[in-house]
């Protein structure tokens, strides 16, 4: 029997010493100690053995038992350090290594234009009003004085709804909705997408967005609306700017211009930018037409105005330089995280 159970013993150390995962070494206490392990079977034969020699094999069999539980005790703790310390290895944070980049979005060449074209208006005292994209043919032309047989309402340039309803082709129609509330003065800018019916090309596109600008107050006069646009000018494209208006003809507007801007590239010398000319053609404006203050219900007797129509991806391409339209349409993060 002693001998046995120093069989078992040594045994047991020897596979115990083997052991190298704690599922093994599980694996080995349950053959030993486990219900069907082998010291289990020795406790079993305890039956066969001479009662008077019970106490001391009795004794025999827990020592051999406490001798393999310490060193399976002392095993455990062992491996379950080892597993621990591998584990605190291969899990080990560099806490030097760089921040993985996120990807932050980017404001659109028109969306920065816009900001700076709203700040510069703000610091004059203008509000930004925003409308409807979808308008009633009277707000669109109508209330603009533009006749019904005017080229502009021809369903080749113009996205009709239906007969009385259109996709605004400016944002005058803010303005007019703006005038019929009856608050006097305005001074305001209506910036905002309109459509037209065209094809795309470098200079074209069915909807582009617009920045129209209207004051309304007593005496009101042509050298107010000079003053503003060339104090626009020189905030926009520099201080040396220098503005010149040619004769137009709008139906809004009664005496029309168009404005000019020295060219901010060549001063005015004449350059690729400007093909030449030394000047770059900006914006379309005009001091408001009488019909079309008397059908928003203002006296043209007491009240007149200046109003002025810009296009916004023409800042844009100017500004930054860029050749092609359809560049801020594509939405290449490549090309827009250039500005
Ligand atoms: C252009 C020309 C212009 C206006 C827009 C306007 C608005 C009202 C009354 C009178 Cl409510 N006029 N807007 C005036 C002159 C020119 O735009 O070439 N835009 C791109």
């Amino acid at each position: 029997m002693k001998e046995r159970l120093q069989k078992i013993k040594d045994e047991a150390i020897a596979k115990i010493n083997l052991a190298d995962s704690l599922d093994k070494l599980n694996e080995i206490r349950v053959n030993i100690l486990g219900k069907k392990g082998e010291l289990t079977e020795v406790l079993k034969g305890m039956k066969d053995v001479l009662p008077e020699d019970r106490p001391v094999i009795g004794q025999l069999v827990n020592d051999t038992r406490n001798a393999i539980e310490t060193i399976l005790d002392d095993m455990k703790n062992k491996l379950a350090a080892a597993a621990r310390e591998k584990q605190l290895k291969e899990e080990v944070i560099d806490v030097t290594l760089p921040a993985k980049k996120s990807v932050i979005g980017h404001k659109h060449p028109n969306a920065i234009c816009l900001d700076e074209l709203e700040r510069i208006f703000i610091g004059m005292g203008y509000e930004v009003v925003e409308g409807p994209e979808v308008e009633y043919d009277y707000y669109n032309f109508e209330a603009l004085n533009i006749p019904a047989n005017h080229p502009a309402k021809d369903e080749q340039d113009t996205f009709y709804i239906n007969n009385e309803i259109v996709l605004r082709t400016q944002t005058s129609p803010v303005q007019v909705r703006e005038m019929e509330k009856g608050k006097l003065p305005i001074r305001m800018i209506a910036p905002g997408r309109v459509f037209r019916s065209d094809e795309v090309d470098a200079t074209h596109s069915p909807c582009f967005n617009q920045v129209e600008g209207l004051v309304i107050d007593k005496n009101i006069t042509f050298a107010d609306l000079k003053g503003t646009l060339a104090q626009f000018a020189k905030e926009l494209f520099g201080e040396d700017t220098k503005v010149k208006f040619r004769p137009h003809h709008f139906p809004f507007t009664e005496p029309s211009a168009e404005m000019d801007v020295t060219c901010f590239k060549c001063n005015g010398k004449g350059c690729r930018m400007c093909k030449g000319e030394g000047w770059i053609e900006i914006l379309g404006c005009g001091m408001v037409h009488p019909n079309v203050l008397r059908m928003s219900n203002i006296d043209p007797e007491e009240y007149s105005g200046f109003a002025f129509g810009v296009g916004l991806e023409r800042i844009t391409l100017l500004k930054y330089e860029i050749d092609d339209m359809r560049l801020l349409y594509e939405n290449d993060i490549r090309f827009l995280k250039q500005f």
